[in-house]
């Protein structure tokens, strides 16, 4: 099975969790189910909720077990890009090839369906209880991805993007933005999973390192296919950032040295994860993946 094949299978797992997971469409009040079905089912690479099956299956720990925790990932992630998408945010039009969910459900309906998604994501989180874990352990991760989600996370990041908007951004600022808005949720994933397998200290600072560096590579590569890449695969319109005033990698530090900075994050990713052996292979493709990807 080649990576992709790999990350489909994952995917497929994540999609039937999440699916069940939600609330069905007709549940009353009914549009908030559509709108939160909508988007969340609507076609994402799932690779945070693979993030955690990979790491649980690294530390011999069943994939099914750690379910709850990767639909919870997929969930917090659809929210962001919901919110991000508003015309508050980044007042985009298309993600994931569709309509965005306050094009197709009106903003209301679109801000409550992330928060519901957000909410919903931590009363999956405790139901890890039910797959064995211990309360002690399912708090653990339940703080891990709350510190991910919040100010000094992903809105933290975001907090800061929106600030420099329009503003000549250090390199070090740009860092800061999506090592938060971006590295955030990543390192949540392939955290939870070390965390649900009783991982070392040892192992989860390898694997955070891992995590830091794919979540670079990936803004970066994704800078990059915003200049470059098949804008109808993803849901963007052509230089959309650029477009919005918005520091990228490419646009600070010239393409080929955003493009030198990706390798080089991408080597480091391999490296902190050399000592898990064949097991990590999905981690390696991922990483690899980065430097091909078209969407
Ligand atoms: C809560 C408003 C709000 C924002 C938080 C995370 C975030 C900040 C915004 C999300 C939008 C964004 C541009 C995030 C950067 C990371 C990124 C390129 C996300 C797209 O991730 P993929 O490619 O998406 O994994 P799929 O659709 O495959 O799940």
């Amino acid at each position: 099975m080649n990576w992709e094949q790999a990350l489909g299978s994952k995917a497929e797992l994540i999609n039937t969790a999440l699916d069940l997971l939600l609330p069905r469409a007709s549940a009353y009040p009914s549009p908030i189910h559509e709108a939160m079905r909508y988007s969340t089912l609507a076609g994402g690479k799932r690779l945070r909720g693979a993030f955690v099956i990979a790491v649980a299956d690294i530390l011999g720990t069943d994939g099914e077990r750690v379910l709850p925790a990767a639909a919870a990932l997929e969930m917090i992630h659809t929210y962001s890009l919901i919110h991000d998408d508003l015309p508050a945010m980044d007042d985009d039009d298309y993600r994931r090839g569709k309509p965005t969910c306050h094009k197709v459900y009106g903003e209301a309906v679109a801000i409550l369906a992330g928060d519901a998604l957000l909410t919903l994501a931590f009363c999956t989180l405790s139901r890890l209880q039910e797959k064995g874990f211990e309360p002690g352990v399912v708090l653990r991760v339940i703080q891990e991805v709350g510190k991910a989600a919040g100010s000094q996370g992903l809105i933290g990041g975001q907090a800061v993007d929106l600030d420099s908007e329009g503003v000549k951004v250090s390199k070090e600022t740009l860092e800061y933005i999506h090592n938060h808005k971006t590295g955030a949720l990543f390192s949540a994933s392939v955290r939870c999973g070390a965390l649900l397998s009783g991982a070392g200290d040892e192992e989860l600072q390898a694997l955070s390192e891992y995590a830091k560096g794919f979540g670079l590579a990936f803004q970066i590569t994704d800078d990059l296919l915003d200049l470059t890449g098949d804008q109808e695969l993803l849901g963007k319109k052509p230089g959309s950032d650029l477009a919005k005033n918005k520091a990228t990698f490419p646009g600070i530090l010239g393409i080929g040295e955003a493009i030198k900075l990706a390798e080089d994050q991408v080597k480091k990713c391999q490296l902190s994860i050399a000592r898990f052996g064949p097991r990590a292979d999905f981690l390696r493709g991922a990483a690899n993946y980065l430097l091909t990807r078209k969407r």
